[in-house]
């Protein structure tokens, strides 16, 4: 594993640096991507880009994330490192971007999910840590520099770190976390500015939504886990987006008694985005490797196709004992 001074002057030597976080990114991946972005800049880097498919409407991200600077066109020839933020497989990444990035032989990695797959792990230069978030690393290369982050750094950097923790919520919550948030709110952290677009802005939208939630919320396993299916049709009728359903991913697992969950929703026909959530020692990993998707052990998901909204809810039973009996 190589050391925060090792993974800067990795940094310092590259002529051209290219970013990348898994696809759907969420705040602590765009956090991690621009945090980074930033922190070349600091050490004098000018040739660093962010790729991500670019989205076509206007989210909640784009409100803290200078979404719209970045890359779509990957040309792995063009630079000469790659770094991988908040995940460590590159089967993760944009469908876009896979064949271009098979090509990088210099590729950094630096991950808040534990790499225990070492064994089959081709990339040699990696640093990965259990925290709370990969933004919240960022502040140690800004430290390992002696470098304070910008306003902007440490507003992108808040947004990851309160993202992964859903605001201090989850049980990933330490000591270090508070530290990070000082550290990020004495460097300008625009911390408000956060909070209304990842959490106060309610649309009407939104509480149609939650009206159909609270209606299709079902419950097995005698009560201790619950899920949802949302269809492209429920989608289009209700006039949602993805980020609207997204907006409740942590909810299921708030209800008493409730230790599982499993938020379903139709992407495109017939595949459907499972995004699954638990509490204390209940692990998802394995079941969501298994599917072929990936995460931290209380949160997690994957995607599957071929499947009917039917299909989905006669399949979470199944999923569910797997799960709880693992
Ligand atoms: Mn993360």
């Amino acid at each position: 594993m190589m050391t925060n001074k090792q993974i800067i002057s990795k940094l310092k030597e590259a002529k051209n640096i290219a970013i990348f976080s898994h696809r759907a990114p969420d705040p602590d991946a765009c956090g991690s991507m621009f945090g980074l972005r930033e922190f070349c800049c600091a050490i004098g880097q000018n040739n660093v880009d962010v790729f991500a498919m670019k989205s076509a409407e206007k989210k909640y991200l784009d409100y803290i994330f200078p979404l719209d600077e970045v890359k779509e066109n990957f040309v792995a020839s063009d630079y000469d490192l790659v770094v991988l933020v908040d995940i460590h497989r590159t089967d993760r990444v944009e469908e876009m971007f896979k064949t271009e990035l098979a090509k990088c032989e210099n590729v950094l990695v630096i991950d808040h999910h534990i790499i225990d797959e070492k064994e089959n792990f081709t990339f040699k230069n990696y640093r990965d840590e259990i925290v709370a978030s990969c933004s919240q690393m960022m502040i140690d290369l800004y430290k390992a520099a002696e470098i304070t982050p910008t306003a902007d750094a440490a507003t992108y950097i808040y947004a990851g770190l309160m993202g992964d923790t859903d605001r201090f919520l989850h049980s990933n919550v330490d000591k270090k976390v508070f530290e990070c948030a000082i550290y990020l709110l004495e460097a300008g952290a625009k911390i408000q500015h956060v909070y209304n677009y990842l959490y106060s802005f309610k649309t009407h939208k939104q509480l149609e939504l939650n009206k159909f939630f609270l209606k299709n919320l079902r419950f097995i396993a005698d009560g201790r886990c619950g899920f949802i299916v949302i269809s492209e049709k429920d989608k289009k009728w209700l006039g949602i987006s993805e980020d609207d359903i997204k907006s409740f991913s942590n909810e299921i697992v708030r209800i008493k008694d409730v230790d599982l969950s499993f938020l379903c929703y139709e992407k495109r026909k017939g595949t459907f985005k499972v995004s699954l959530r638990s509490l204390g020692d209940i692990n998802l990993v394995n079941f969501s490797v298994k599917m072929g998707g990936g995460g931290h052990v209380n949160a997690s998901g994957f995607d599957i196709s071929g499947m009917t909204a039917k299909k989905i809810k006669k399949s979470i039973p199944f999923w569910a004992e797997e799960i709880l009996n693992g």
